[in-house]
């Protein structure tokens, strides 16, 4: 089922309500469009101004950090920027009432810009990394101190090297044991949120396939047609901004009266 993006408070269709009404384990899973309300450019948007002329896939790998650190550590300066400027908006905070309303709630985010964390949400599944940490390139630990405003990038304290961002570039492999986490959760999951993602970036992409192969009742948030939709036993076309508020309180409401029945 499709329903179309609608300016007014979205209406849910009851078969997600009842889904979750039912569900013990219920997974989220967040790409860059739940952010998107908060200002934070998308990673298909057009890059905006000075960064147009690159692509992230570009941008985001080892090997470009390699090419030329300096551009690499700027791309990942300026974006770190946008994402201290921005805040958690209805979507974020829908996900943390959420996970109140239900017996065993798991948030797995392919996003790097922590708002999950800002708006309230608990152990966060990050499968790329975290844009606000810092890497030893060499070393690949993560470093806490380290000496800004000399060398772009800034070196190592221990080791000397170029440090980068703690993210997971293309052609790296994600955290292991984030993605086993991950892979397990989509594989019990009763009903399977999949928000805000163009769904093509592997192996996270695969989640929500894993979940629907294993019986998950899958509902997609995203205002574009994804290789998930046709996949989708719900696809709701809109702003997750809109739509996740709105399924909390359909949810709310559907638990009160079955508290009260
Ligand atoms: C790896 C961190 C191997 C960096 C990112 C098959 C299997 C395995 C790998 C591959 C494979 N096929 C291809 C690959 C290679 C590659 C890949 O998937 N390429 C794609 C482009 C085809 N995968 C990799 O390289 C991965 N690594 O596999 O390594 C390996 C194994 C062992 C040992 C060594 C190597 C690594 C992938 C991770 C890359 N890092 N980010 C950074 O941020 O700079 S990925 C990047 O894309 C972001 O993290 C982003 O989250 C992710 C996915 O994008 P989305 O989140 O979906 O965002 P997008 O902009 O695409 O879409 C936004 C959506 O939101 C849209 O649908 C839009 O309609 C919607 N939207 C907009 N507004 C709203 C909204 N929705 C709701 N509400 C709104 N208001």
């Amino acid at each position: 089922m499709v329903m179309d993006d609608d300016a007014r408070a979205p209406e849910i269709p009851s078969e997600v309500i009842d889904a979750l009404r039912r569900a013990e384990r219920v997974v989220a899973f967040t790409g860059a469009g739940i952010s998107q309300e908060s200002g934070v450019p998308t990673f298909r948007d057009a890059q905006s101004g000075l960064w147009a002329r690159f692509s992230p896939e570009e941008l985001a790998t080892p090997e470009a950090f390699r090419r030329n650190p300096k551009l690499v550590w700027e791309w990942y300066a300026y974006r770190r920027g946008l994402v201290a400027q921005a805040e958690p908006n209805p979507g974020h905070r829908a996900l943390v009432d959420l996970a109140r309303c239900v017996p065993e709630f798991a948030l797995v985010t392919q996003n790097v810009d922590g708002l999950h964390q800002r708006a309230g949400s608990r152990d966060v599944i990050e499968l790329h990394g975290n844009i606000t940490a810092t890497k030893c390139f060499e070393e690949g630990v993560i470093v806490e101190d380290y000496a800004e405003g000399g060398a772009v990038p800034p070196r190592c304290p221990r080791c000397g090297g170029l440090l980068r961002p703690g993210v997971v570039w293309f052609h790296e492999a994600l955290p292991a044991e984030a993605l086993e986490r991950a892979l397990d959760r989509a594989r019990r999951a009763d009903v399977f949120l999949s928000i805000g993602t163009s769904t093509v970036v592997y192996p996270a992409a695969e989640l929500p396939f894993v979940a629907r192969e294993h019986g998950a009742f899958v509902v997609e948030v995203n205002p574009q047609r994804t290789p998930l939709t046709a996949k989708a036993h719900c696809s709701l076309r809109g702003p997750s901004g809109s739509i996740l508020p709105a399924i909390v309180r359909g949810l709310e409401r559907a638990l009160a009266e079955s508290r009260g029945s």
